[in-house]
């Protein structure tokens, strides 16, 4: 039996809704990437951290391996790592092992089911540290405030995986002032950045010869039609990722293949052929443009670690 089609009032993720309807109605289409994130689209991202085109993942994990002792010493003894955005909690493992006497480990993360799971899967790999996971939204000052039950150690901020780089510069500049606001002087930041370098490499990262990034890109779409009863024909779009050199960053967007419409919770939507949807920045940085936003948000770069071909970086900084 055919379910009746939901109409604008019936769609249950009315913000989802007005951030696609207001998205889609701009002259430059667009759609925030915070909806490429939904379960299938948060597996196929682990699929892409796996692809040798994306080259990412490996090399944070390369300087992670290699420089994990000297991390550990920049850090300092009993330090409190806190985490934003935390996710499965697999990257911070290694450094709270190689730290010395760590007070404790503050993850945030907005899903409680994959929180709570880490939780319980650190707390038995890593018995006698002490673990506050905190579920909310990692900007929003009220997740920080259990940080003030640990009022005297030092504070270390983990914010591994380039994440930084889907934030637009000014946003990016806004998260780390607001960090830098949540820390005391002393404190440190932990941050991994994908460097600036050749086009062709990076196109590469964000095209992958297993066209997993176009599913993920494509995936989208398979939710507006999902979630907000859409009528997207995959078919009529295509995966396009390119480096924008002045905007030192890779944009990924969904090219229209041809001249049509398609409704969305009863509102209709027109693409000329050649049209896109902008669905993600991913920003690149020299290692002097981001100790230059260090410097901008109130934090001094101590030093950086990067592997043998200069990919990526991890920095350390400190708050003045
Ligand atoms: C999550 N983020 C750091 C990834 C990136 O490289 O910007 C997201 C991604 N998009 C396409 N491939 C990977």
């Amino acid at each position: 039996m055919a379910l009746p089609s939901q109409s604008e009032e019936q769609i249950q993720d009315r913000e989802f809704l007005r951030d696609v309807l207001e998205g889609l109605g701009r002259r430059q289409k667009a759609l925030p990437c915070k909806y490429l994130y939904d379960e299938t689209g948060s597996r196929l991202f682990e699929r892409i951290c796996e692809l040798d085109d994306y080259y990412l993942t490996r090399a944070e994990a390369d300087i992670f391996s290699k420089y994990l002792t000297d991390m550990a010493r920049r850090i300092g003894p009993a330090a409190l790592i806190v985490e934003p955005g935390a996710g499965n909690c697999k990257k911070v493992q290694q450094l709270l092992r190689q730290l010395d006497s760590p007070t404790g480990y503050y993850p945030i993360d907005i899903s409680p089911e994959i929180l709570m799971a880490a939780q319980g899967r650190m707390a038995a790999q890593l018995p006698g540290l002490t673990i506050r996971a905190v579920v909310g939204d990692f900007s929003d000052p009220e997740a920080w405030t259990g940080l003030m039950d640990f009022p005297a150690c030092k504070k270390v901020v983990f914010f591994p995986g380039s994440t930084i780089g889907n934030f637009s510069p000014q946003h990016a500049e806004d998260l780390l002032a607001f960090f830098k606001s949540m820390l005391q002087p002393g404190d440190g930041l932990l941050i991994g950045t994908d460097l600036v370098k050749d086009a062709v490499v990076l196109e590469r990262a964000y095209a992958d010869s297993e066209h997993v990034t176009a599913a993920f890109n494509k995936n989208i779409l398979v939710r507006i039609n999902n979630e907000l009863n859409a009528d997207f024909d995959l078919a009529l779009f295509a995966h396009r990722a390119f480096y924008h050199p002045l905007r030192q960053r890779v944009e990924m967007h969904l090219v229209s293949l041809k001249t049509h419409s398609v409704h969305i919770a009863g509102t209709r939507v027109y693409f000329e052929e050649g049209e896109t949807i902008h669905t993600e920045n991913s920003h690149k940085y020299s290692v002097a443009g981001f100790n230059c936003l260090l410097g901008k948000t109130g934090f001094t770069p101590v030093c950086h670690w990067s592997d043998i071909q200069r990919r990526y970086a991890v920095h350390y900084a400190q708050v003045n």
